[in-house]
C-alpha cells in the first residue's frame, strides 16, 4: 500500500491573531513518508509556528496546508489527531499514572504497545525503576519528574498512537547528547513508513535528515541536506559554530 502523510506547505503566510507583522513569509516545503525533514533557525525564527499549523494550533493567512493532498482546513479535528502526533516544545502530562498518559491519544493500546513505546523513547528504565510501574502517579503538569523524563515520555505518547506524521518540536534538547543519538535510533526503526519533521537546536539532532530548512526571520533561507548547507549557507554554519 502506498505509504501515508505526505505533508505539503504551499507558499503559508501566518501572522498571530492581532499582530501587524506575518511571522512565517512564503514557506514551501514538502516532507515525504519515510524520510525525515529538520527545521533548524534561531530562537524567535518561527519554528513552533511552522509546526502549530499542521495540526491547526492556529490557521494560515493565506497559502494551504496539505495532509496528503488535502487541505487540513477541511479535515476534522478527531482525523488530524489520530494522524499527526505532535510533541511540544513544552510536553504537558496530566495528573494521573503513567499509564493514564501514554494511552491518552489511544485508549485501546495494548500494554505491550505502551512498553513498546517507552523502550524507544528510552523511558522504560525510569517507568520500570519503581514497582509502581504503569501505575505510577504524575503529578498535575509532570512536576515530579525531570523535563527530560517528561520529553520522553511525551514521545512515548506520541509513539503509541501510530501516526503518520510525527512532529517533534525541539523534543530532544533536554537529553544529553549519547541519550539522543540512542534515541533517535530506536526512533528511525519505529517510523519508517511515517513523516518525520523534527525542530531541533543542536545540529547532531539533525545531521542525518533528508532535508534540512533553516529558517531565519520567519522565511526559509536555505535547505539542502547536512552536507550542502554546510558549503553553501552562511546562516547554517553560524548554527554549526554555536
Ligand atoms: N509569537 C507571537 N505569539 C505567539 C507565539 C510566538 O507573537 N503566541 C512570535 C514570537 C516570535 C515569533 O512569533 O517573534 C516566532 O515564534 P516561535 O515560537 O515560532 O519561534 P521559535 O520556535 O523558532 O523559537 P524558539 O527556538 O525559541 O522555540
Ligand atoms: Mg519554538
Amino acid at each position: 500500500a502506498e505509504k501515508k502523510g505526505r505533508v505539503e506547505f504551499r507558499d503559508v503566510t501566518f501572522k498571530y491573531p492581532g499582530a501587524e507583522a506575518p511571522v512565517l513569509s512564503n514557506i514551501s516545503f514538502t516532507a515525504e513518508p519515510g524520510k525525515t525533514l529538520a527545521i533548524i533557525g534561531s530562537t524567535g525564527a518561527g519554528k513552533t509556528t511552522l509546526v502549530s499549523l499542521l495540526p491547526r494550533l492556529y490557521d494560515v493567512a493565506s497559502g494551504d496546508v496539505l495532509l496528503d493532498g488535502v487541505p487540513v482546513t477541511e479535515m476534522d479535528a478527531s482525523e488530524i489527531t489520530s494522524r499527526v502526533s505532535a510533541v511540544p516544545q513544552k510536553p504537558y502530562l496530566f495528573s494521573g499514572t503513567i499509564e493514564h498518559n501514554l494511552r491518552f491519544g489511544k485508549p485501546d493500546a495494548t500494554d505491550e504497545e505502551l512498553w513498546d513505546a517507552l523502550e524507544t523513547a528510552q523511558a522504560k528504565g525510569f517507568v520500570e525503576e519503581k514497582s509502581s510501574g504503569l501505575n505510577r502517579r504524575i503529578a498535575q503538569g509532570g512536576t515530579n519528574v525531570s523535563g527530560g523524563q517528561r520529553q520522553r515520555l511525551s514521545i512515548a505518547r506520541a509513539l503509541v498512537t501510530k501516526p503518520n506524521v510525527y512532529l517533534f518540536d525541539d523534543s530532544f534538547s533536554a537529553l544529553d547528547v549519547a541519550t539522543d543519538a540512542r534515541l533517535r535510533k530506536a526512533l528511525k526503526g519505529k517510523t519508517k513508513d511515517a513523516t518525520v519533521i523534527i525542530v531541533a537546536q543542536r545540529v547532531s539532532t539533525i545531521a542525518d535528515a533528508d532535508e534540512i530548512l533553516v529558517l531565519d526571520n520567519g522565511r526559509i533561507v536555505d535547505r539542502g541536506t547536512h552536507d550542502e548547507l554546510l558549503e553553501t549557507s552562511p546562516t547554517y554554519q553560524e548554527i554549526v559554530e554555536s
